[in-house]
């Protein structure tokens, strides 16, 4: 069982596509979601590292495939934001193949968390991405970021409606890297999933 410290998390590289990806051995877990849906802030967030992964206002700021270590073999991965409108067609169309040829061919993938801000919840995008992890039996865990940008019983009803479209298996729950909220949910999480894939 690999050992995993999620406090000591460490970049380990970038890549703009598969082919750039460090060995597909041991196991990582992914972060997707729609650009500026927060999962540069979560990763941070869950790893105590205000800087490890850059976050940004401007949508599209992480660009690359971004790999962080946290243990011997175990990573971490800030995938590209789908959907960031301002980056001209041709060059959105070879991202988004980098980020499906990851999915699909990455063998070391134990999960995926779908970042999803809480205001803006299940668009095509985040639907796509269920049914594909439905299908391809990936395990798959969803955070609604942002928690703080909404009052409780906002919060809970969201909760509740997404709850409704998962399918077997999948998890969601409330995220603020602001507000401090749901870390531990978190990181319990993506523990689980790391022990449990033979790294
Ligand atoms: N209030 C609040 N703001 C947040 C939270 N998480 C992220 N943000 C803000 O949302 C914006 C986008 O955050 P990022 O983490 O860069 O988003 P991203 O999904 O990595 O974006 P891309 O790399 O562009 O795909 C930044 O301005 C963050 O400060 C949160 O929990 N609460
Ligand atoms: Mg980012």
């Amino acid at each position: 069982m690999a050992a995993v410290d999620l406090d000591q998390a460490t970049f380990l590289t970038s890549a703009a596509k598969l082919s750039q990806c460090p060995a597909d051995s041991g196991c990582e877990v992914a972060f997707c979601g729609r650009s500026n849906a927060g999962k540069s802030s979560a990763i941070n967030y869950l790893t105590r590292q205000r800087k490890l992964a850059r976050t940004s206002k401007t949508p599209g700021r992480t660009q690359l495939i971004n790999f962080f270590t946290v243990g011997d073999g175990v990573r971490l991965v800030d995938l590209p934001g789908y959907g960031y409108a301002r980056v001209p067609t041709g060059m959105k169309d070879a991202w988004h193949r980098h980020i499906d040829d990851y999915l699909r061919e990455r063998e070391s993938l134990a999960g995926l968390v779908l970042v999803m801000d809480i205001r803006h919840p299940l668009k095509d995008f985040d639907r796509m991405m269920i049914e594909w992890a439905d299908q391809a039996r990936v395990p798959l865990h969803i955070i609604l970021t942002k928690a703080d940008k909404l009052k409780r019983g906002a919060q809970q009803s969201t909760l509740f409606k997404v709850e409704k479209e998962l399918r077997q298996g999948m998890t969601v729950q409330l995220l603020s890297s602001t507000h401090d909220v749901g870390r531990d949910e978190l990181s319990d999480k993506l523990i689980s999933w790391l022990a449990t894939s033979d790294g």
